[in-house]
């Protein structure tokens, strides 16, 4: 079961009607105000996000785990729930791997297999955050106490290799991007040296990206804390930026939105890593209290526009070409489900704030009038934009109504029969 393009078209046939009329609504109220709805239609059908490979599994908090059942047993499998999810969205063009959570004999094949369904590779994500015998010398070395940052020069040279080697596994997937999210830190005051953490993972870092291919990217990924609940050696965009500069032009940054404490300025932060250049990838979803994993745009989806907003400008009124994944955990909801909602909370608020009039909110800044400058992004915001993604959707051969759609499918059943009740993808 694939939910192909001909299935997604016989859906869209009854919704197409009303989306016609709804859509002529949008397009008179946008020209009103001198934009133009065919710009954006482009712009967030030419969007797309990558789905991490771990993400179509079930998440699990510390207290359990309830398996949704038929979840994919191997990689192709979670590359056949990948190609459902983007024939519904047409917006999750890429897959992201999470080695050694996926670490694939024949990448050759698994690329091919990816290519046939229009699958490619993002970023790979390295993990040397979990003791596996592939990725700590055979189990001779332990993170127990850090990965580049240790003391124990062992675990640091493994920690180093397990990095090389997913690039070089990358290179057969045709990725062209390594994230680097650490788990280093301190659990207690005084059990390690700031500056020493740093000056090792700095050093582990540079290692890394001599052996990254010319047409390669290394992001830095930063979070204040968890796993490590004192300090985190890469715990915000200001290490995370240090780090970069350290390593070399192609070093960046990557934002998890999760990765902030409560209350923090997210979109200052994405113009800041923007003006400097260091703006690499992003981490998309939801959070209420800390690294929650959330949907994307369930919780603060004004932020999540806000931020976007930042990117268009970044873009200087067009979405950059980022390392842009989904990073959630979907525990109570099927995960295929969740990255659907995730996708459309984005394509939303691309298209939100491609509808600012950048040129209106800039006189209203020069004028330091702002409560003008509030009518300007409140118009955007409260523009019902639905029609607008739909039909973005409707030009990529998707589903006018992505969620429904896959519903229709029976798309869960089908795999829980085929797979088995008890089948269980691999992830934390
Ligand atoms: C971390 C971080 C990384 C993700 C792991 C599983 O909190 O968000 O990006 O790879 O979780
Ligand atoms: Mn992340
Ligand atoms: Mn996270």
């Amino acid at each position: 079961m694939q939910l192909e393009p001909e299935w997604v078209a016989e859906q869209n046939r009854s919704a197409g009607r009303h989306l016609d009329h709804d859509l002529d609504h949008v397009v008179s109220v946008l020209g009103r105000h001198g934009l133009e709805a065919e710009r954006i239609i482009t712009e967030v059908a030419a969007f797309s996000v990558a789905a991490p490979s771990w993400a179509v599994g079930t998440g699990a908090t510390r207290f359990g785990r309830f398996p949704i059942g038929g979840e994919p047993r191997n990689l192709l499998e979670k590359l056949d729930d990948i190609a459902a999810l983007n024939n519904v969205t047409g917006a999750n063009r890429t897959v992201s791997l999470h080695v050694p959570w996926d670490d694939p004999e024949d990448p050759a094949g698994v690329r091919q297999y990816g290519a046939e369904r229009g699958i490619g590779f993002d970023a790979m994500n390295s993990n040397t955050f979990q003791d596996n015998p592939s990725t700590t010398d055979g189990g001779a070395v332990s993170y127990k106490f850090g990965s580049l940052a240790n003391t124990d020069e062992g675990a640091r040279k493994a920690a180093v290799e397990h990095n090389l080697y997913v690039i070089d596994l990358g290179v057969q997937l045709g990725s062209r991007a390594l994230t680097v999210w650490l788990a280093d830190g301190m659990n207690h005051p005084g059990q390690a040296d700031f500056r020493a953490q740093f000056d090792r993972v700095a050093d582990g870092l540079a290692q890394i990206y001599a052996h990254l291919p010319q047409d390669w990217e290394l992001f830095t990924e930063h979070k204040p804390f968890e796993p490590a609940f004192y300090s985190t050696v890469n715990a915000d965009w200001g290490t995370s930026l240090l780090l970069a500069q350290a390593t070399g032009p192609r070093a960046k940054c990557l934002v998890d939105l999760g990765h902030h404490l409560p209350n923090t300025n997210i979109e200052q932060i994405v113009s800041r890593l923007a003006m400097v250049g260091r703006l690499g990838g992003f981490h998309f979803n939801d959070s209420k209290y800390g690294d929650d994993d959330l949907t994307t745009g369930s919780i603060r989806p004004y932020q999540l526009f806000l931020i976007v907003l930042e990117l268009v400008n970044a873009g200087d009124g067009f979405m950059p070409t980022l390392a842009y994944m989904l990073d959630e955990s979907h525990n109570v909801k099927d995960p295929l489900e969740d990255l659907i909602q995730a996708t459309d909370a984005l394509q939303q608020a691309v298209a939100q704030a491609l509808c600012v009039d950048r040129a209106a909110l800039k006189d209203a800044q020069t004028d330091n009038d702002p409560a003008r400058a509030a009518e300007v992004l409140m118009r955007a915001w409260r523009t019902d934009v639905r029609p607008l993604v739909a039909e973005a959707r409707r030009r990529n051969g998707a589903a006018i109504d992505p969620w429904a759609a896959y519903r229709a499918s029976g798309y869960r059943q089908a795999v829980r029969a085929e797979r088995g009740a008890d089948a269980r993808a691999t992830g934390l």
